[in-house]
């Protein structure tokens, strides 16, 4: 087989996707989602630990403050499902100060495998807390949670850790909040991560940092194009750019193109033009303010239940329970 990466129904949605956001014009575009491979994942990892980003130690520092507390706001859940479990540091004193009241299951929904697993093997050693990884898109496997591990007199708390709402465009974040309270019951609780507005040279930073980790993160992009779909990029005759847009209060990475060129995707069956210059954008990651959060979670159906930030990095952990 010429590319044994992908099962092959998963790599016929990725090449469509691909062959739909590169044909797109004016502006041409990658789903970020497809950032997240073995590579992507492990260069994501050392971003968090890039002294320019400081989004992940941010809300590490806003969790170990305060997750007591969340705990006595939430004193019913007996159930936990994460969007996205990441590495599981930041949910280990989530789970800690819950499991002091009452046994806890704990859920983390992840559509890679391999992160699903660490996450288990970090988690699986505390006490009163069984871990059910679900290898599943979020609201599939939100879905499956609920249908599948939820007792009728128990409390579900959905956490979405880490600013990944920020990945979202503004209103796809919150019809993506209303499909998750969809799946949630009144006075069940969503615990929410937003990376705050800053001045844009500390954004530009953060997301073009000097070592060039993000420079790799994103151009790897094009190197799981070459390797899964049988894409023929020339990596060098690419860079990494990040910009901020004042209006949609956003930082984007592009791919821009070093000289007019055309590159094959042999599984998407097209034949792409570059002119020298042109970007492929792959990542919005939209900056919010405190109102914002506040709203989002008003629209999408909660209640804002208490508000806590970092007095760093300026980023927020919101509590909401559904109305
Ligand atoms: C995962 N997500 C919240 C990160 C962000 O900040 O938007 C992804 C990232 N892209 C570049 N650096 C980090």
């Amino acid at each position: 087989m010429a590319h044994p990466v992908l099962a092959d129904k998963t790599r016929s949605a990725f090449a469509e996707d691909v062959r739909i956001g590169l044909t797109r014009s004016p502006q041409k575009e990658l789903p970020s989602k497809y950032l997240y491979d073995a590579v992507g994942s492990a260069l994501f990892d050392v971003i968090t630990v890039l002294p320019e980003y400081g989004v992940t130690r941010a809300e590490e520092r806003v969790l170990m403050a305060h997750a007591g507390e969340l705990a006595r706001l939430v004193p019913q859940t007996a159930l936990v499902a994460e969007l996205g479990s990441g590495s599981g540091r930041k949910t280990r004193r989530i789970l800690e100060s819950l499991a002091v009241r009452r046994p806890v299951t704990y859920c983390p929904i992840e559509i890679s495998p391999a992160a699903l697993a660490q996450c288990e093997r970090a988690l699986g050693d505390l006490d009163r807390v069984s871990v059910a990884g679900y290898a599943f898109e979020y609201l599939d496997g939100l879905r499956r949670v609920v249908e599948e591990r939820r007792k009728p007199d128990e409390r579900l708390l959905v956490m979405f850790l880490g600013s990944t709402i920020g990945n979202f465009r503004r209103l796809a974040a919150a019809h993506f909040l209303r499909d998750v309270r969809h799946w949630m019951r009144p006075g069940d609780a969503l615990v929410l991560g937003a990376d705050l507005l800053k001045p844009e040279r500390v954004l530009i930073d953060a997301y073009d940092d000097p070592t060039g980790v993000t420079g790799a993160f994103n151009l790897n992009l094009l190197g799981r194009l070459n390797r899964e779909l049988g894409a023929d990029f020339d990596l060098r005759e690419f860079e990494h750019v990040a910009r901020f847009d004042p209006v949609a209060q956003a930082i984007e990475m592009h791919l821009r193109s070093r000289r007019d060129q055309s590159v094959t995707i042999e599984a998407a069956d097209c034949v792409v033009h570059f002119k020298r210059g042109e970007t492929i954008w792959t990542e919005a990651s939209h900056k919010y303010t405190l109102d914002d959060i506040s709203h989002l979670g008003d629209v999408a159906g909660f209640d804002q239940v208490a508000q806590w930030t970092d007095a760093e990095w300026p980023f927020a952990e919101t509590l909401f329970v559904a109305r």
